[in-house]
């Protein structure tokens, strides 16, 4: 192929690009009449399966009542409205299905990055755990601590805190990195405004629920707050919740001990006002000496 020809083709290929055939393809708005699907068969760039723009499109051609389904769909995050083919699913819902799934795995297996820690300059300390793969498969190693874990501790946290607030990766790492500038401030400002002597933030990496009792018992703080990434559900990755408990000790806590705020991330409970919530819950407990289901 001479230089002519390949000039010929990237040309024609660079026409095709600002042909407006090529041009992204607007999606149904809420409240507007439904529209056809956008083409997912190469007539032009995909759009952003994980975008607002494809959560927001109506799949039911030819509704009733095209404004009722445009609030119906505008009110609520959940996959309404998507339409259907025969039996089947439309192909653009089918493809945000499988682009949501991908974004939940992702998120399980990906690492705490490095830049975050050194940023938010939290000392880690590490389970049981020695990589994901035994984290996902071993549970119960994620509630304990490494020995080195517990020398590190040991010597870099305040002993006998009232209130010590622990970090964990969890089952979502992306809970973590997108809520932390949002939570743990407040939180620890609520905190010392409330006269509770707080401990020594730190991160644990592959934490289960469980680590939490270990941790209070070590450091006999009176009250622990796990703040934990859940496991996410398909198109939300970044929920994080906290789990506190009153005076845990490994032996004799249990999970009815334990108080859950769930779902803190920008479109559940957001973190600051998730912050504020767990403070007052917090002095409650000190106040009951007590938590989970005895708490009144
Ligand atoms: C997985 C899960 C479970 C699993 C836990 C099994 C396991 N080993 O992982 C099962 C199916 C057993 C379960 C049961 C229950 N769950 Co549940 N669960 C979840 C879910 C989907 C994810 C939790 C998570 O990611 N945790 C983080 C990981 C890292 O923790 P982990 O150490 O692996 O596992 C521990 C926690 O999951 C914890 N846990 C799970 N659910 C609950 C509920 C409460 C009240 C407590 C204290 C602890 C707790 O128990 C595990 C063992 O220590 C959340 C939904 C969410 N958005 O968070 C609901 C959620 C936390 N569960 C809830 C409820 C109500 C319950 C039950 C009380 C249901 C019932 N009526 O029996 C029981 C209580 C179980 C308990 N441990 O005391 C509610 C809590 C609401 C609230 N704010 O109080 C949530 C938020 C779901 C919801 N939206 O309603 N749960």
């Amino acid at each position: 192929m001479d230089q002519k020809q390949i000039e010929a083709i990237v040309n024609a290929v660079l026409q095709e690009m600002n042909s407006p055939a090529a041009a992204p393809r607007p999606l149904q708005s809420a409240g507007a009449a439904p529209a056809p699907a956008p083409s997912t068969a190469g007539e032009g760039p995909l759009p952003d399966l994980a975008g607002e723009e494809v959560k927001r499109w109506i799949g039911i051609g030819q509704p009733n009542n095209a404004k009722a389904l445009g609030d119906l769909r505008a009110a609520t995050n959940a996959r309404v409205a998507v339409g259907r083919t025969g039996t089947r699913s439309r192909t653009l819902p089918y493809l945000r299905f499988l682009a949501d799934h991908s974004l939940s795995r992702d998120t399980v297996f990906k690492e705490i990055p490095e830049e975050w820690t050194t940023r938010t300059g939290l000392f880690i300390v590490q389970t049981q755990v020695s990589d994901k793969d035994e984290y996902l498969t071993r549970p119960d190693l994620g509630r304990m601590l490494s020995e080195e874990g517990r020398r590190l501790i040991s010597e870099k946290c305040i002993h006998q805190p009232q209130v010590q607030i622990v970090l964990s990766d969890g089952l979502s790492t992306d809970a973590m990195t997108a809520n932390y500038d949002e939570i743990l401030p407040p939180l620890v400002k609520g905190f010392e405004s409330a006269g509770l002597k707080v401990g020594t933030p730190f991160f644990v990496k592959y934490g289960r629920v469980k680590v939490e009792d270990e941790i209070g018992e070590h450091l006999q703080a009176d009250v622990v707050v796990l703040l934990i990434g859940e496991r996410p559900g398909l198109g939300q990755s970044e929920s994080m919740s906290a789990y506190m408990v009153y005076r845990p000790a490994v032996a004799t806590t249990v999970e009815s001990d334990r108080t859950v705020i769930s779902n803190i991330h920008k479109l559940g409970t957001p973190p600051v006002e998730a912050s504020a919530v767990i403070v007052d819950t917090v002095k409650k407990m000190i106040a009951q000496k007590t938590s989970g289901i005895n708490l009144k």
